[in-house]
This record gives C-alpha cells, structure tokens and sequence, in this order.
C-alpha cells in the first residue's frame, strides 16, 4: 500500500479512512484531525492556557504531543490515582515525557486515605478525577482542560448511555463544555482520532506510553462496549463515526435541555467551593467515607 498524500510506501492504514499513510504524513493526518476538532467546536481560544490531563497511556500523550506541535501553550496535569504498581508506571512514563521534551508536567495527588484503590470502583476515581482536574486548573490559572478521550472512548460511552437512555448524561456528552460555575472549559480535541490511530502516533512519533490498561478496567460494562463496537466497526468501518458524529449533529441537541436544567441548581459546596446540587459535593463526602 502507498501512502495516500506522497506516494511513499505506507506504515499504516486507517479502514475508516481507506488509507494508508508513511509516517510523516500519518502523524500529519492526526495533527491535522485535532486541529480541525478544535476548530470546529470552537474547544481554544487565542491566549487560553490549556492544561492536558495526562495519564502516561497513548491517548494522553499523543494528544499532549499533538497540541505543542500545533503551538497551544499547554502544560500536562498528572494525578496520582494510587492504583499500585499501574499508577508508579504510569507516572513514569508521564514524567519521563515531559523530562525529554522539557515541557511543564503538574501533579497532584488524592488525598491520603481516599485511594480509589480501596474505595474501589471506577465511578469514585472518575469521580475524584473530575475534581481534581478542575481544581488544579483553577490553582494554575489555566482557562481549559483537555483530556485524551478517542473516538472508541466516545463511541462507547455514547452506546452505554444510549441503551439506558440515560438522557442526562447524553445531553453533557459534548466535546466541548463551556466554562461557568466554577468550571473551567472541559475539551475533547481526539474525538475524531481512534484507539489506534492514538497508538500509532505514539509509535512513530517515538513516544514511550504505558501499553497496560488499568486494572481496574477488566471487565467493566464501558469494554464490553468497545467490544460490540469493534465488531461493528469490522464489519462496516466507519460506524463509531457515523454513530458518534452522528449524534453530536442530529441527536445532543434533543437532550441539552433537560442537562442544562440539572445545572442551574447547583450551588458552592460548604467545604471546597465546587458546585453541587447538594450541601456538600460528591467529591468531599467521598473523601470523608474513605477516611472514616
Ligand atoms: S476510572 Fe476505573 Fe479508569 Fe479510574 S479505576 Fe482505572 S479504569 S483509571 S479511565
Ligand atoms: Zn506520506
């Protein structure tokens, strides 16, 4: 196969695209994505300070990666899960990019005594993880968050919330939340980009990433989605696309009422501040169940 933009032999293909790529022009192509992401969804504005959220696996990195190359004065935020031996790795790798590169690495720990690793399951870290990204990035001045969720990311959770028509959560399921409320702007600049299309930047882009996957993750209900999604995929590539994409232009529209009435009562927290619907927000009763 030859390289769809020069000629040259091709390193990769991508089925969805129906194109194979030599690796100057692949990691073109997914500069090249992102940048018309965050065009299209207006995700950057001139003189933002965004702050990557970086988990030390491929997704993160690459679009960390990405978005110096595109010139954005972005700084990466790592947050020590205390997931074991996962999260020293995944520290390592994150450290070690930003060494390298001499680019700004930010972290932050969960508090002592709230290790989701003992709390266990992935809706307290998401939980601890929202929170803690908007927290650092109000402390640092930074004006948005960007976090390195991929098209098979979206695609399935789109899934899940579609079988339960959970309506609340499909109408925040945008890849781009504005600012307010105590919130900074939340993007998603790889949504047009695949798992492996993520990976293979990282590979020839000669970035080391964390290749395991969280423990934690074996068997959760979101990789059985991404399961039934690849087979899909398989067999008619460009279905996480269509479905996706799909939505955001045709369908989010129909749910944003009914998630943007579930915003407007909220108030401050009574001990960090953060909007919540009730007294005390989510994160900090958390925080206080693990350390009793
Ligand atoms: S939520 Fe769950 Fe992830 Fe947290 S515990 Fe691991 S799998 S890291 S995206
Ligand atoms: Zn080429």
């Amino acid at each position: 196969m030859k390289c769809r933009r020069c000629r040259a032999p091709a390193v990769i293909d991508v089925r969805r695209h129906n194109a194979g790529f030599c690796r100057d022009c692949f990691l073109h192509h997914c500069r090249e994505q992102v940048r018309r992401t965050i065009d299209d969804f207006d995700m950057v504005h001139p003189g933002d300070r965004v702050l990557v959220a970086v988990s030390g696996g491929k997704d993160s990195l690459a679009l960390w990666d990405i978005l110096r190359d595109l010139g954005y004065d972005v700084d990466g935020l790592y947050l020590g899960l205390g997931i074991g031996e996962y999260s020293d790795e995944s520290g390592t790798y994150a450290r070690a990019y930003a060494d390298e590169r001499g680019a700004k690495l930010v972290e932050v720990d969960l508090p002592t005594g709230s290790r989701v690793a003992h709390r266990a399951p992935c809706s307290a870290c998401g939980l601890s993880k929202r929170h803690l990204f908007n927290q650092a990035a109000v402390d640092g001045g930074y004006d948005v968050v960007a976090t390195g969720h991929n098209l098979d990311d979206e695609a399935a959770v789109l899934f899940g919330n579609v079988l339960r028509w959970s309506t609340e959560y499909l109408g925040r399921q945008l890849p781009v939340l504005p600012a307010g409320n105590g919130f900074v702007r939340k993007v998603k600049p790889l949504v047009r980009l695949g798992e492996r299309e993520a990976a293979g930047y990282c590979v020839l882009a000669g970035i080391d990433y964390q290749v395991e996957e969280c423990p934690m993750a074996a068997g959760n209900r979101h990789l059985g989605y991404k399961e039934a999604l690849n087979a899909i995929e398989e067999q008619s590539p460009g279905s996480k696309h269509a479905f996706y994409f799909g939505f955001l232009e045709k369908a989010s529209p129909l749910f944003t009422p009914e998630a943007a009435s579930g915003q407007e009562q909220l108030q401050q927290c009574a001990q960090c501040g953060t909007p919540t619907p009730g007294e005390v927000c989510a994160f900090c009763r958390l925080v206080e169940r693990a350390r009793r």
